[in-house]
């Protein structure tokens, strides 16, 4: 008999606003607390622990304080790198905690013929065999899947741990997302610990077995708040097993479940926007409650900035709410189009752009005008394009840009 929790994507130190930031962190707190409440053996997180492979640290103090009293009890936890926590150089508080023995890291291969054979972590006070596929930006972890192989013994109880999107598992288009074929999946597992698709998904699988994505334990991004909003549940997975699966439960994080007003813009004019989006808001009851505003469409006129941020921000305030995260990633105007383009090579391409983008510009200042406007930005695009020394150090890196920004635009209007 065993029990452990199955953790994902709690993308610790995700967004800027503090307020959502506390919630991301309390979430995994309460997580790692309501497993201990549950007696769990141990805890499995697939991957994207972190938002980033080094975190503010200060941030993430307490998560951390908190993974190590769980050690302390002798609850393993075992994870596996997320797309989100990989560095390529190494660098990062995932493999600093591996070192420091609150992780233990699942991925352990050795290459035999071509072929990369995984080996378990067999977890010492169940005798679960624990294999785990570690993940890379872009599913680039695509080509080792396609050799892996695994030789379990039969008559153990079997994890597989991994996190990447499989064809045809989720239905959820919106993240575009490569996905690995599930023929790469090794079959006859009794529990698949997905991560990486920020959906819930719980399905039997013949061959292969249970496979379960938790999703993410809150939220990461305004897409996740705003499944949250319409009704989606986030949380994580307490699972009993004995030969096979006894029972799995969902256990629900209900931190916040955020206010959504969403503005379709089309054919509207941006002081149209600003006052459905007042009066929506002044109508709700928003004392304590965070507020998603997502503002979509095609302005008929006049610019995206033209919708005051500020100004909505301000009022949301005075009705006391939590916070509010306005979204305006789907909002355009009539008036920059999209354009086509003609060139094939990268230089010409980005020649072009600019020239046919300032072409639709309106406004009155020279220095965005004509030639000139296409040779200050392109100027400004290589200056972007230089990296920083080694040797150099981070303040005369930006000192150095911000001068030879100035000589680029000119320096009366650089201040
Ligand atoms: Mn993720």
């Amino acid at each position: 008999m065993g029990r452990f929790s199955h953790i994902s994507d709690v993308h610790l130190g995700a967004f800027n606003d503090p307020y959502l930031r506390k919630r991301n962190i309390d979430s995994f707190i309460w997580a790692l607390e309501k497993s201990l409440e549950e007696n769990v053996d141990f805890i499995i997180i697939s991957g994207d622990l972190f938002n980033t492979p080094i975190p503010d640290v200060p941030q993430i103090t307490n998560a951390i304080k908190k993974m190590r009293e769980i050690v302390e009890r002798d609850i393993r936890i075992y994870a596996i790198y997320g797309s989100h926590d990989y560095s390529v150089t190494g660098s990062s508080i995932y493999s600093i905690l591996v070192a420091a023995g609150i992780i233990s890291d699942l991925h352990r291969s050795r290459e035999d013929n071509g072929k990369i054979v995984l080996e378990p972590v067999v977890d010492d006070k169940t005798g679960a065999y624990i294999y785990g596929m570690y993940a890379r930006k872009g599913a680039m972890e695509s080509e080792i899947f396609e050799k892996i192989t695994i030789n379990p013994p039969s008559d153990v109880f079997k994890i597989f741990a991994f996190h990447s999107a499989i064809s045809g598992i989720s239905k959820d288009m919106q993240f575009n997302m490569p996905e690995i074929p599930i023929s790469y999946i090794p079959k006859n597992m009794d529990y698949y610990a997905g991560g990486h698709i920020h959906e819930r998904i719980e399905m039997d699988l013949p061959e292969y077995g249970k496979m379960v994505y938790p999703g993410p334990l809150f939220a990461s991004t305004f897409v996740d708040l705003e499944k949250i909003a319409k009704g989606g549940s986030c949380g994580f997975y307490i699972v009993d097993f004995s030969k096979g699966i006894n029972k799995i439960e969902f256990i629900e994080n209900e931190i916040i479940r955020p206010e959504l007003v969403e503005i379709n813009a089309n054919g509207k004019i941006p002081e149209e926007i600003m006052r459905e989006a007042i009066s929506r808001i002044e109508a709700l009851q928003l004392d304590g409650r965070y507020l998603l505003l997502k503002i979509w469409g095609e302005l008929s006129s006049g610019r995206t900035s033209e919708v005051d941020r500020k100004k909505l921000i301000e009022i949301v305030k005075k009705k006391n709410a939590a916070g509010i995260n306005i979204n305006v990633s789907q909002l355009t105007s009539r008036e920059f189009k999209g354009i086509e383009i003609t060139n094939r090579n990268q230089g010409n391409i980005e020649l072009e752009i600019f020239e046919k983008f300032l072409k639709q510009y309106g406004g009155k200042n020279e220095s965005l005008i004509g030639e000139r406007g296409k040779n200050i930005a392109i100027s400004l695009l290589n200056l972007l394009r230089i990296e920083k020394n080694d040797n150099e150090s981070g303040p005369d890196f930006k000192n150095k840009i911000i001068n030879a920004t100035g000589k680029i635009i000119g320096e009366e209007e650089w201040k």
